[in-house]
This record gives structure tokens, sequence and C-alpha cells, in this order.
């Protein structure tokens, strides 16, 4: 374990200066021919932060699925701390008790509540689940699908997580009729991700993690022609794939509900806002009120995730006062005329 070099997203970047996300590492899929992962109540446990886009759309798909009894869930403080404090310098993500004394950042600025929405684990750092997994990589991210029977991280990698709670554990969910990637949009969900993921999901990080003027500048570029595409697509019709909803619009919609709380400001994507565009903005209210989705969308996390965890970006760890999404977001959406199925 000691040759694994702890590092964060922070520390991803090329020669020029680019953000270059690491592979994640554990991919497994749990399913009924798979030798040891079989789909089993009360057997695996995901690990979350409510402020990481990633992570929200497994806790989403889980929701939606009806997997709440079947699949346990945990909840990191929003608030990267350091992990082995005089042994390393690596800052990641924690679990504090809700009513826990309040965290300052990593460097010690602000101070930020540990609130209910919190739910405590025996561990105390997500790390601690890497090391126990044997891990090699040293990116202690979020969603961990952990198996309790085996002790070890199944899957890391939330675009492979979502497939799985949707298809993979369908003699166990409450909702197996609920179909997020039916057979027949397969290929256009994997057509709209090839620009999708790269341009926006990523694309806001790559915007926000660039330490040099030019990639910045082709990130910006690529982020705003992806979502003038998308907004061109959507309206059209209701959901990506038509009229639909798919993982797609969960994957989508979890960068946007981030948007112009926080990427318009921490990193630097201020060309328009979502609020300026009618269909994104219509979009996401619409998807935010799908209560399941709304129960993974915590929008105090989400700020205070982001603004109190990037030292060399935010600093002072100052939470930005606006502009406050959440009251917007449950304004009609306006796009019952374009029907759905
Ligand atoms: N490929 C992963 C990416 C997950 C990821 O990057 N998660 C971030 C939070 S938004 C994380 O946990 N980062 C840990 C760190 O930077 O130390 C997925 O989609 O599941």
């Amino acid at each position: 374990m000691t040759a694994v070099k702890a590092h964060t997203a922070m520390d991803e970047l090329g020669d020029d200066g680019a953000f270059v996300r690491t592979a994640a590492g554990f991919r497994e899929w749990i399913s009924d021919s798979h030798p040891s992962f079989k789909p089993e109540k009360d057997r695996y446990h995901l690990y979350v932060s409510w402020g990481c886009p990633w992570a929200s759309r497994c806790a989403a798909v889980r929701s939606l699925k009806g997997l709440e009894d079947v699949i346990g869930l945990s909840v990191v403080h929003p608030t990267m701390q350091e992990t082995r404090p005089g042994k390393d310098e690596h800052r990641g993500w924690a679990f504090k008790n809700p009513g826990d004394a309040p965290v300052k950042s990593a460097w010690g600025m602000g101070e930020f509540p540990c609130d209910d929405s919190l739910i405590p684990d025996t561990m105390r750092f997500i790390r601690d689940l890497y090391e126990k997994a044997g891990d090699t990589l040293g990116k202690y991210s979020v969603p961990v699908l952990w198996d309790k029977k085996l002790k070890t991280i199944v899957n890391n990698e939330s675009s492979e997580i979502v497939q799985m709670f949707n298809s993979n554990f369908q003699s166990l969910c409450a909702k197996p009729e609920v179909d997020l990637n039916p057979e027949t949009l397969k290929e256009a969900q994997a057509a709209l991700d090839e620009w999708i993921y790269p341009n926006i999901n990523n694309g806001v990080y790559r915007c926000g993690f660039a330490r040099k003027q030019k990639p910045y500048d082709e990130a910006v570029k690529g982020l705003y022609e992806a979502l003038d595409k998308a907004e061109g697509i959507l309206s059209k019709q209701r959901y990506l794939c038509g009229d639909k909803l798919t993982l797609m619009d969960l994957k989508l919609f979890m960068t946007l509900v981030r948007f112009d709380e926080v990427y318009v400001v921490h990193f630097k994507c201020n060309v328009k806002r979502i609020a300026d565009y009618p269909n994104l903005l219509g979009f996401t209210r619409e998807i935010f009120q799908i209560p399941e989705v709304q129960k993974c969308c915590n929008l105090w996390h989400i700020r205070t995730h982001y603004y109190t965890s990037h030292e060399t970006i935010n600093p002072m760890a100052l939470v930005p006062a606006g502009p406050g999404v959440e009251e917007d977001l449950k304004k009609p959406h306006g796009r019952d005329h374009l029907g759905k199925v």
C-alpha cells in the first residue's frame, strides 16, 4: 500500500496543464452469471457524496428502481478532509455523524456543519475502503459499490453502476418495470454519451481544473458547443432519446443541476447559465421534480463540497451567496406539450 501515491482530482494534470481524469480501477459486474458477485439483498452498499454528480446519478437510479431496501447507502461530509494527517498530504471524503462539531476545510478555513443528511459509516474515510480492497491507483473517489460479504469494492465507475442497478437486480427491486436503459435505446445513448461525457459531464471539470489558458479555452468551447447542441435537441423532444426518460437524461441532469449554483463561478463556466437556455432549464426542472431524483439532490451539500474542497481554486473556502436554484427548480417545467411515454 505504501507504494501507492494518494492523490485527488486536483493533481490529475497532463504536461499541457489540462485536467486528465484517471479511469476507475474496480470494474466487476454484479449479475446472475458472475462467479462471485451475485445479486443479493443486503449484500452491497453504495457510498456517495451528495456533492458528486457521478455518485448522485447512482443514488438516483437506486431510488428510481426501488432498490433502497436492497442496497444500503452511506453519505460523506461534503468538505474533504486530511485522511492521514502527519503521514501524507492526501485530502479526501470523510464520514461524520449528524450533529458532530463543524469541520474546517482541510487547510483550516471556515466552519461547515455536520448536517442531518449525512449517513455515517463504521469507516472514517472513503480511503479506508480502497485500502481494504487492495487499491493500486491511489484515487479514492465516490461512488463506491462495496460488497459486505467479500469485503471489497465491486465497482467504482458510475456509468457501469447505473447500468447494473437498472438491469441486474430485477428479481430484488421494487420497480422492475422501470427501464432507463432499454435495448432499443442503447445505441442512441452511447452516441449521446460520446459528446456529452467529454464536453459536459467531464467538460465542466476540464474547465475548472485546467491550470493553463489553452486547455481551459478548449474545454469552455467544447462545453458551450455541447450545451447548445443539447438545447437544440431538447427544444424538439422531451428527453435526450425522444419521449422516454433514460440513463443519459439523469447523467446530463446531474451536471445541469450543479451548473448555475457552482460551475458558473467555481469552474469559470460563465459564458451562459442554464437559466439562459429555456429548454435545458425546463428539462432540469422536470427531472428535479421527480421525487426519487429530488431526494438525491442536496444543494447545500453541492455548494459546500465544491467551494470548500479545492484549495487552489477557492483558498478562503468562502461559499458564495447566490443564486440558490432550489426554489426556481420547483417552478412549472413547461414541457408537457412535448409528450412522454
Ligand atoms: N469515473 C468516476 C469518477 C468519479 C469521481 O471523479 N468522483 C469524484 C467526486 S465528484 C471523487 O470522488 N474524487 C475524489 C478526489 O478527487 O479525491 C465515475 O464516474 O464514477
